[in-house]
């Protein structure tokens, strides 16, 4: 049986990338929702409602787990879905964790959608930490319409890291956490912009291995000996989400 993984467009292409070289024999549907780009801007219900549609669809196409490729929607809906569904529901959440154990005491800044930013479980997670580091957050929705128009190098990306933080002292900055899996496309801008002194952190391969572990302690990982498939519809009109998707998928 197939994994689903979802994201509001081409942001969980990311994490699927992870989950590829990880467990190469699983087949995937991937489910971009690029028709309802930005997530970031959405209310709760409406994220659930969203939510609810895609998982019902996985489960008509008979998946053994879904993975939310994307920190907005988990944040407002994976309870939601775990409450309504008997498969495996595995989210994604800003990297914080793994940022503050490396930097103790240093500066962290968390880029992630307004919902994400706002929402209980990203201020449940940062009170956690907050007498570790100082943790500054970020929203940066922008980026999003960038990776989404495909646009992952050149100017115009990196005039949109610059504005991003403009005003901020760069140099005691230790790690960003990059809370949006649109963002993990922008890797190399970021560090061309900001420096290569500062580490990005993201959620991707630790969705990944979580993937793996539930599913091995399941029993249901794939065992034939062929490599897997992966299947991407999106909701957009464009016909061309799916090239770009292929495209970011291989980047
Ligand atoms: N990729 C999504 C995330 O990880 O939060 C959000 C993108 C969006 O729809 N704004």
């Amino acid at each position: 049986l197939p994994i689903g993984v979802f994201d509001s467009g081409m942001g969980g292409l990311s994490v699927l990338r992870e989950m590829k070289k990880l467990m190469p024999k699983e087949n995937y549907i991937y489910y971009g929702d690029s028709k309802n780009i930005p997530y970031g801007k959405k209310t709760i219900e409406e994220l659930r409602s969203i939510c609810i549609k895609i998982v019902d669809y996985f489960m008509e196409k008979r998946v053994k787990a879904v993975v939310i490729a994307c920190n907005t929607a988990t944040s407002a809906a994976v309870s939601e879905l775990r409450s309504r569904y008997s498969i495996p529901i595995i989210g994604i959440e800003p990297a914080l964790k793994p940022a503050v154990e490396k930097y103790e005491g240093g500066k962290i800044a968390v880029l992630a959608t307004e919902v994400t930013l706002r929402e209980r479980k990203f201020n449940e997670l940062m009170n956690k930490y907050k007498d570790r580091a100082e943790i500054i957050k970020i929203p940066a929705p922008k980026l999003v319409t960038i990776v989404e128009n495909g646009i992952v190098s050149g100017q115009e990306a990196e005039e949109a890291v610059m504005e991003l933080f403009e005003g901020i002292s760069v140099d005691e900055i230790s790690s960003i956490v990059l809370g949006c899996t649109h963002y993990v496309f922008l890797k190399d801008i970021i560090k061309k912009v900001l420096g290569e002194n500062i580490e990005l952190i993201d959620g991707g391969f630790g969705t990944a291995t979580n993937v793996k572990n539930i599913l091995f302690n399941m029993n249901a990982l794939n065992d034939s000996d062929k490599e897997g498939n992966i299947e991407i519809i999106n909701t957009s009109d464009d016909k061309s989400k799916i090239d770009l998707s292929y495209k970011l998928l291989n980047i």
